[in-house]
């Protein structure tokens, strides 16, 4: 039963009809996205609107002698061409990135990843500012390019960042967690260790939309309004005010809708501060729209670590202690979107579901002549690489041990008692229950027979192996707390405003912005909910600085332990209230009102027909008032969570692999997952199926690859591969419910899981195929043509 101080509760409300908690409520956005009504950024047109080209370095590396603009401006239909020149004028040349590095808007100097932002074309249509882009004739003094991150730190490489006073080399940042003695030591006594090398390789977060930002700036009322594909609005907002030197008041940032985020759209690109820039210069509205191209060229990739890991055990397999060492790209600038307190973002959770005692993780990043980026993706700030790590070291060391993969996990657990639980480099997990899950996906899987067909497969020397593969994660999403989390220095918060209406329907404006998770419905299921409406009734909004409470925006998998709690502590804060106008209709004392969520009505305690519905109650706040209250029925909440939510789940994939060919298909994917109490679980369901395709596509496909001069070799999507419905074969999808117990309504996010936990499952299931050959790890994306080279290496080939 749910406390009236509001603690979580059971999973069992089913929405009541109403559409609340639990309920498999059908996307309210989806109405306007499958007839062709949504409105995205390049959907919007202004009256005398220009439009933007950026031109781009060819070279990775590389001086500007000189930029010729005198044939581009000659184009018919061409307005203006801007460089770094001109803007200096306007102190905009550079920007700052969330990690405090300082990035070029348009190049001054020099080059420093191809595809780099060198100069603007703005024109009158966009066919024609492509044209004047063509026209502009830069002169390159072609340098030497480094694109790895190993060969960018030896002594003799090119220096990138003699931008950056006093920077000799290609040296980033260095990080470190845990206790380095301490496990050199357990290291040292334990009598079984294992390690291993393993890249978790560049990718890219690739939306279907890509960036693009339209600059309207308003010379009557001083006021600059840019729509833009932003994940995070608010913020948006305050770095923009913070470049330009325009007040935060006369900055409006609008992210209509979004095709989709993935965390690409969290930093602030080049491309949006032209935009913006010459709508102020030029005091038109200016649109920039990237290519598919310049989107993965250019804009924040994922990933881009090498790994080092090792544990150390016991003969029967209790892990004794866990070590790594990264080396990290993090691109030609340092602009990772991630907490700024958080270098290696939230890597250092490392130890994953398990309880050990003895860790240390070390991390050096270096500058390469490659896009900036470095967090972006489905990650939750690095908890992608964590996972990555401890579930492909417990494989290693299951085999090195001979020891059922699952066995061993049973045995590490961290047990349900043990909530809450702190581990050795210092999260504070707040609840999980990994053994009921691993046991439903085992089960779901019918695993012991798989094993059998395994075994059998090999004794008969069958053209096809089997292998399962294992996973089983623990996520941390929902940052803050605002005092160990910030973005720019703003602390992570966020935030939710009711507004009860006189003819008893609402409207509900959050500070997270949707780009396809289903705000619009979601955080209305939550209101239904707290309030005993119904759901069609509850208009949700967001995306308009203008408008919306100030929040830090949606990646993370934030916005329901986040956003969702603030939605739920405004909701009881307008049932606080209704509970006094429900007095009032019902001549009653205040004391004696109850509020009944099953059907959602006030009445009279003790007397269950003496009742009102919210929809009265609105009348009564606005028509009669009780005396003494303020009129209307409104709250507003600004969240600053105690703690993060560490959603988990059990992914079991059982893979099939053609000795003659590589290829790998799926025989089975079991997804069970636990994200605390569920809102919408067939949202949730749609969430697990993208997520689950975005982990198939790291594990199979996706790499963003470089040549030896600096042009990147994977920068498209004929080079760039994406799973496709051909790829992704059917999921079968399980749940457990584990409430968090410091949430309002006891969720945790859920939004990345599935492209956290299932690489791991996937690389553990074809390194499971050819254990008996020998074969401890396969790189990432396994291609047919990495998948023959190691079934040759193990004699396993045909
Ligand atoms: N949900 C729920 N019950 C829960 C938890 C979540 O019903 N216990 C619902 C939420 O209400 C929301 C959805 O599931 O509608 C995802 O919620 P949450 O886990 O809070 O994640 P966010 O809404 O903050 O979404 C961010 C997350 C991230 S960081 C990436 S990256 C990603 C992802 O979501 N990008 C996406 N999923 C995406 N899905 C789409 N379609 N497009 C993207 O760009
Ligand atoms: Cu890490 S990608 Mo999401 O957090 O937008």
């Amino acid at each position: 039963a749910e406390a009236e101080d509001g603690g979580p509760q059971p999973e069992k409300h089913c929405g009541h009809g109403r559409g609340g908690m639990g309920e498999e409520v059908k996307r309210k956005e989806d109405q306007r996205f499958i007839t062709g009504r949504g409105n995205y950024v390049d959907d919007i047109k202004k009256p005398g609107m220009l439009h933007c080209e950026l031109v781009r370095s060819p070279h990775a590396h590389a001086r500007i002698e000189n930029i010729d603009k005198s044939r581009a401006l000659d184009v018919d239909g061409v307005v203006a061409v801007l460089t770094a020149e001109d803007l200096l004028e306007y102190d905009l040349a550079t920007m700052p990135t969330l990690m405090d590095d300082t990035q070029d808007v348009l190049v001054n100097d020099k080059v420093k990843f191809q595809s780099q932002e060198v100069a603007a074309v703005i024109a009158t249509d966009r066919y024609t500012a492509k044209d004047g882009s063509q026209k502009v004739v830069v002169d390159y003094d072609v340098l030497d390019p480094v694109v790895d991150a190993e060969k960018a730190l030896e002594d003799d490489a090119p220096l990138i960042r003699d931008d950056i006073e006093g920077q000799e080399d290609n040296h980033c940042l260095d990080w470190e967690t845990g206790d380095e003695e301490a496990t050199a030591e357990a290291f040292d006594e334990a009598p079984v260790t294992v390690k291993e090398q393993m890249l978790y390789q560049r990718l890219h977060p690739a939306p279907i939309e890509t960036c693009g930002a339209v600059g309207d700036f308003d010379p009557g009322k001083d006021k600059l309004t840019v729509h833009m594909t932003s994940q995070a609005p608010h913020i948006h907002r305050t770095l923009f005010s913070q470049v330009s030197g325009i007040p935060e008041h006369k900055v409006r940032i609008v992210s209509p809708d979004v095709g989709g985020g993935f965390g690409n759209k969290v930093p602030i690109y080049p491309g949006y501060v032209v935009a913006a820039a010459a709508s102020y210069v030029l005091e038109q509205p200016v649109k920039w729209v990237e290519e598919r191209s310049e989107n993965i060229q250019s804009t924040g990739f994922a990933r881009d670590y090498d790994m080092q890991g090792e544990l150390a055990a016991t003969e029967d397999g209790e892990i004794l202690a866990v070590r790594t060492d990264v080396l990290a790209d993090h691109g030609a600038y340092n602009a990772v979107a991630q907490p700024s307190k958080f270098p290696a973002g939230f890597f250092n959770i490392f130890t994953g579901s398990y309880d050990i005692d003895t860790a240390y993780g070390s991390l050096t990043a270096a500058y390469t002549n490659t896009a900036p980026g470095g967090v972006a993706y489905r990650c939750s700030f690095r908890v992608t690489e964590a996972v990555y790590l401890i579930e492909r070291m417990v494989k290693v060391l299951a085999d090195e041990l001979e020891m059922d993969p699952a066995e061993i996990r049973r045995k590490n657990f961290i047990q349900p008692e043990q909530f809450p639980y702190e581990s050795s480099t210092g999260w504070n997990y707040d609840s999980g229950d990994y053994e009921k899950a691993l046991d439903l996906a085992l089960e779901m899987a019918d695993y012991d027979d798989y094993r059998e067909e395994q075994q059998r497969r090999i004794d008969e020397d069958d053209d096809k192996l089997l292998g399962i593969g294992i996973s089983s994660f623990t996520e941390v999403v929902g940052a803050g707390p605002g005092k160990t989390c910030d973005i720019a220095g703003v602390e992570m918060f966020d935030s939710a405003e009711i507004r009860v209406h006189p003819t008893g329907n609402a409207t509900v404006r959050v500070g997270v912005q949707t780009q396809g998770q289903g705000h619009e419905t979601t955080f209305a299921q939550i209101v239904a909910e707290e309030l005993g409406m119904n759901v069609d009734d509850i208009t949700v909004e967001h995306g308009d600085t203008d408008t919306d409470p100030y929040g830090l925006g949606t990646y993370g998998s934030r916005s329901t332990p986040v956003a969702g709690a603030a939605a739920a502590v405004a909701s009881r804060k307008v049932r606080e209230k209704a509970k006094a106008i429900a007095a009032n209709e019902l001549e009653a004392a205040e004391e004696d009102i109850a509020w009944d969520r099953e059907s959602g009505e006030f009445h009279v305690a003790g007397a269950p027909d003496r009742s009102i519905t919210i929809t009265e109650i609105a009348a009564g706040a606005y028509m009669n008032k009780p005396a003494g209250e303020d009129p209307g029925l409104e709250a507003v909440n600004y969240y600053d969570p105690p703690e993060m939510t560490y959603p988990f789940g059990s992914y079991i994939v059982i893979v099939e692999i053609d000795r003659e060919t590589g290829e790998v298909e799926f025989e089975k994917f079991v997804a069970v997952d636990d994200c605390g109490n569920r809102i919408n679980p067939m949202i949730i369901e749609g969430q697990i199926h993208g997520g689950l395709a975005q982990g198939i596509g790291t594990a199979m496909l996706e790499h963003v690859t470089f040549d030896d001069n600096g042009n990147v070799t994977g920068g498209d999507f004929m080079n760039y591969l994406l799973p496709t419905s051909m790829e992704i074969p059917e999921f079968e999808t399980g749940h457990t419910v584990t409430p968090s117990p410091h949430h309002p309504i006891g969720a945790k996010g859920v939004g990345e899981s599935p492209t956290v936990g299932s690489p791991p499952a996937i690389v553990n299931a074809v390194v499971d195929a050819m254990a008996h050959g020998g074969i401890s790890h396969v790189e990432m994306p396994m291609t047919p043509d990495v998948v023959w080279e190691k079934l040759d290496e193990a004699g396993l080939s045909m």
